[in-house]
């Protein structure tokens, strides 16, 4: 078997199916756990259980289904481990050489379970008590000079209940300096939709899928993403409505799907598709697809055919005519030219959206992570416009979240920008003024930590010093800091690039019980269809030194801010109370105490559903962009030349960001392997490589440092020329800190000017 073979063998089955049921038997087995796993799985999902940590999807509610995935097992199994990274484990290890070994070394390790001080003498973490390390924390805080020294970092599978406490705590004591993953995730879609519909979300629910005539899935892959998402699209393709996918990779978790939970399906290993039509457009190129398809309508329109909604466009919309205008004016060759899709293409997809009656467009990072993002997005809203499909049945816009509670954690007020209505209700509740100055998000936060600006980081969540961007900037940025306090599950990169004083906090995951005075507690969730709904743990917690989050955060604002302007930890004796005060100042969460005990949930409501506008002219603003000359900012477009490629960034099947699993990657074919790079294989020859060949990549951007990460394979794929796809995080080194999102500031972690070279040594390799 050739080198090349070894990790790279096509994959020919469905995605979901045997193949899945078989990944997660495997990983069961891997934690250690088995039968106790078993237990937690069928919890998962279920009205009596917790909410799956692995994606923001929706369900309908059926309590008498299994609700989980292959990759919600995954991400279960991960957290229900029974090894234990404890005193003795760092007693074992110092952090330098913790940190030459790999993200998934170090989170196999186990559960974090003793909070932990880093000694920088000896190199070693060592036992700290709850109570000093607050008293830390409290000294450090108090010794800023002012509270916009400090960040207060939160990743996206913090509850409903500690993300409140959280921002309270954090606004009482004075700043709004909160960067979230958010903000490297869908910052693009809340920002569009917000400056056009009025409200940063999506305005369907599950139900609207049943309704549909046809869906418009955008830069997503959710049979590894959103794998409970494939159901509900193969529902879409069994009763006939049309799917159209657009992804610039050929992804084989898109195209045949077998549910594992249909007996006759499994048993003859038969499956279905779940699209009807798939488009692979170049990268970034969705938003000229997309104008191609408002432009085959507009010129049907304008030879007299009635294609436009105009009651809507009149009653609902403003700047439509400019919109128009900007339609009939991009030309032909730009469309074809910037989408790398045929005309023909583009107008069977423009007709399937002419002929559908109710029409959702879905998208995830493939749109968000551009330079022109918002403007995709925009122009995601225009196309929708066109003939209505907002606001009604079966029609609208479905950003596809990530974390599980990403979306309730913006709803909870995390949100370096807060709008006055939010700020004036927290005032008026707790009688005193919080912060008005808008604060730092992700990309901010690292350059101001670079500059000495900020000098305690705190991250709720997460991994932040291998899910920025830029990552030699960054460590070094972090590394600056006075404090550097990480309150997390599992050993992470973030916890070995440490300030000059650094804390673990171990704290209990979704999968564990929670029990605080008044008995065991439960949270609280929002998906991507505003549904909110309670999860409690099923694991007995594996050490008593893990505390919940709520009462972590109660302990910091305890010690910093003594029991001003609430009594911090009598609200964590029952969350019930927590979730009284979320209703007091947050819309739409009255009664929230009795809401929860809806089975499946409570809907949130959305106003651009209802068609009412939250707008300044209480209408839906149709912004008239161009297409983007280039899709690549300046500062790159400088440095190309024949030979530079465009890189996207995206996960493998087997991790949950940068959290990583195994090192397949199922549906791509690859075994045992990350460090691979997807390449055309006219580039692969054009550029005089061979497959399965080592190459260096370094970033093209116009400043003096250099970005580079080296032996990486190359695979053949069917990916379109001039573009090439690698996993993150190992990729974040060549993303330019500077390289972000008009308006959404996101990394453009999905298009990277690249030059590639023949690696000269297999070992040197930078990360
Ligand atoms: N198992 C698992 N589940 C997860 C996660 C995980 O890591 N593992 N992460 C969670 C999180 S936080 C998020 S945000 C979501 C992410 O979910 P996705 O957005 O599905 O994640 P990516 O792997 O980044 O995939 C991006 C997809 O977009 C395509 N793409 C890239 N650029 C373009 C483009 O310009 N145009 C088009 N049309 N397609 C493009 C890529 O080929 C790829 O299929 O998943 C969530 N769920
Ligand atoms: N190049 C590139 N960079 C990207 C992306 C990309 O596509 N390409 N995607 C971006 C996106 S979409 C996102 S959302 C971010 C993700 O950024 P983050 O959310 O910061 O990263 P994760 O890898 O999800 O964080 C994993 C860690 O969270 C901790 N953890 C897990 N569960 C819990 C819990 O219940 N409580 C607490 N306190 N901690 C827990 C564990 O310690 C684990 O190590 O990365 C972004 N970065
Ligand atoms: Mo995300």
């Amino acid at each position: 078997m050739s080198k090349k073979d070894s990790y790279f063998t096509p994959y020919s089955g469905p995605a979901g199916g045997w193949g899945a049921l078989k990944s997660t038997t495997e990983h069961l087995l891997k934690s250690d756990n088995a039968v106790r796993n078993v237990h937690t799985l069928l919890k998962t999902n279920q009205p009596n259980g917790f909410d799956c940590p692995g994606c923001a999807w929706g369900e309908k509610h059926d309590p008498s289904k299994i609700r989980f995935c292959e990759n919600g097992a995954k991400a279960v199994n991960w957290e229900a481990t029974g090894r234990k990274v404890d005193a003795d484990f760092f007693a074992q290890y110092d952090v330098s050489w913790l940190n030459t070994q790999s993200d998934y070394f170090l989170e196999y390790q186990g559960r974090l379970t003793e909070p932990m001080r880093y000694n920088s003498e000896t190199d070693h973490y060592e036992t700290i008590s709850w109570d000093d390390a607050f008293a830390l924390i409290a000294k450090h805080l108090k010794a800023l000079p002012s509270p916009d020294d400090a960040a207060f970092y939160t990743s996206g599978r913090a509850s409903n209940e500690v993300a409140y406490l959280y921002q309270l705590f954090v606004r009482a004591y004075g700043t709004n300096n909160f960067p979230d993953c958010s903000n490297m995730c869908h910052e693009a879609s809340g920002y569009a939709l917000i400056s056009s519909i009025g409200i940063g979300k999506g305005t369907v629910t599950i139900e609207d899928f049943e309704e549909a005539d046809a869906v418009f899935v955008f830069g997503q892959n959710p049979g590894t993403n959103h794998p409970r998402m494939l159901d509900t699209l193969r529902e879409v393709v069994d009763r006939g409505a049309q799917v159209l996918t657009f992804n610039t990779l050929k992804e084989r978790g898109l195209e045949r799907f077998q549910n594992p939970q249909k007996p006759v399906e499994m048993m003859t290993n038969s499956s279905k598709p779940v699209n009807t039509g798939y488009f692979t457009p170049k990268i970034g190129g969705d938003m000229a697809a997309i104008r191609g398809m408002a432009k085959h309508l507009v010129e049907r329109q304008d030879a007299g055919e009635a294609l436009i909604d105009w009651p809507f466009v009149e009653q609902h919309t403003q700047g439509f005519d400019d919109y128009l205008e900007k339609v009939r004016a991009t030309s032909w060759e730009q469309i074809i030219d910037q989408s790398g899709l045929k005309r023909d293409e583009i107008e069977h997809a423009a007709n399937v959206y002419i002929n559908a009656n109710s029409v959702i467009c879905t998208w995830a990072m493939g749109i968000t992570q551009h330079h022109h993002s918002v403007a995709t997005i925009h122009e995601i809203v225009n196309f929708l416009s066109l003939r209505g499909n907002i606001g009604k049945p079966g029609a609208g816009a479905c950003p596809v979240r990530g974390h599980s509670n990403v979306q309730g954690d913006r709803t909870m007020g995390i949100n370096e920008h807060p709008s006055e209505a939010f700020l004036n209700a927290l005032e008026t509740r707790f009688k005193m003024p919080m912060p008005r100055q808008s604060g730092l998000a992700v990309v901010d936060t690292i350059r101001a930590m670079g500059e000495g600006k900020i000098k305690v980081f705190i991250g709720l969540g997460g991994n932040f010093a291998a899910a920025t961007p830029d990552t030699a900037a960054t460590q070094k940025a972090l590394e600056q800091c006075d404090l550097t306090v990480q309150i997390s599950t599992k050993l992470n990169r973030s916890h070995l690039i440490t300030g000059k004083d650094a804390l673990i906090l171990p704290c209990l995951g979704r999968t564990d019980i929670d029990r605080q005075v008044n008995g065991e507690q439960q949270v609280t969730v929002e998906d991507s269809f505003s549904m909110v709904h309670a999860s409690g743990g099923v694991m007995e917690p594996l050490s008593e030194q893990q505390k919940s989050e709520p009462w972590i955060v109660a302990g910091m604002a305890e010690a910093t801010l003594g029991k001003h302007p609430v009594d911090w930890m009598s609200l964590v004796e029952d969350y019930g109370r927590i979730r009284e005060l979320i209703a007091d100042t947050i819309p739409n969460f009255d009664n929230f105490n009795n809401k929860i005990k809806t089975p499946g949930g409570f809907y949130l409501g959305n106003s651009a559903r209802d068609r009412a506008w939250s707008t300044p002219s209480k209408k839906a603003l149709i912004h008239a962009h161009d297409l983007p000359e280039n899709i690549l900012p300046a500062q790159a477009r400088n440095k190309l030349t024949e030979t530079s490629l465009i890189l996207q960034t995206l996960r493998s099947h087997d991790q949950y960001n940068t959290t990583i699993y195994g090192l397949n990657d199922r549906y791509r074919g690859i075994k045992n392997e990350r460090d691979v790079v997807f390449m055309n294989p006219a580039d692969i020859k054009r550029l005089g490589f061979s497959e399965g060949q080592s190459v260096d990549m370094a970033t093209l951007w116009d400043d003096d440092q250099e970005r580079v990460v080296r032996n990486f394979k190359l695979v053949p794929y069917d990916i379109p020329a001039g573009n090439i796809a690698a996993y993150y995080p190992e990729t974040n080194p060549l993303v330019p800190l500077d390289s972000h999102g008009e308006f959404s500031n996101t990394p453009t972690s999905k298009s990277i000017a690249v030059e590639l070279t023949a690696s000269k040594s297999d070992t040197d390799r930078i990360r």
